[in-house]
């Protein structure tokens, strides 16, 4: 196992929640690192970079919107196996099927509609890890 950076979005449903707070809570019960913290207001370009994979998918455009509805937390965290760590803090994408005792199953609350509003986002791999990290944290 080895130390590995991931990004963490926590979203703008989460943000204007008030959940920021209990997302971080739990990283670092968790025991990972804070290595940067910025509050963002996602422009089209950046949510276009970090969603690329899902271009061309019926949820793409409404994702977009979504990410754009407000400001948003973006997080850099460290530590063993950080990456797969996180998914399962966050739980599965859609609210309905996140386990209890996961970010989005305890605190997700919107699952009908066009776009799953899951609270958290995190990185899926090393190399999306570097990617994302890139596009909020440019330098870092
Ligand atoms: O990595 P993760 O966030 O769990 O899911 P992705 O498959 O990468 O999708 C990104 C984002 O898009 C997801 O968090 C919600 C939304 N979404 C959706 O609304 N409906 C889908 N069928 C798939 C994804
Ligand atoms: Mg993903």
């Amino acid at each position: 196992a080895q130390t590995e950076r991931s990004l963490i979005l926590v979203k703008p449903d989460g943000f204007r929640r008030g959940l920021t707070g209990e997302v971080i809570r739990r990283i670092e019960a968790k025991g990972y690192t804070l290595t940067a913290l910025a509050v963002v207001t996602p422009t089209r370009e950046q949510l276009a970079a970090h969603y690329a994979e899902h271009e061309g998918k019926p949820f793409y455009e409404p994702l977009l919107e979504f990410m754009s509805s407000g400001p948003a937390a973006a997080v850099v965290i460290e530590g063993e196996e950080c990456i797969k760590g996180f998914r399962s803090l966050a739980g599965a994408t859609k609210p309905t099927e996140a386990a209890p005792g996961t970010i989005r199953g305890d605190l997700g609350r919107k699952w009908s509609g066009t776009v799953d509003e899951n609270i958290v986002h995190g990185s899926d791999s090393p190399e999306s890890a570097a990617r994302e990290i890139g596009i909020w944290f440019p330098g870092l």
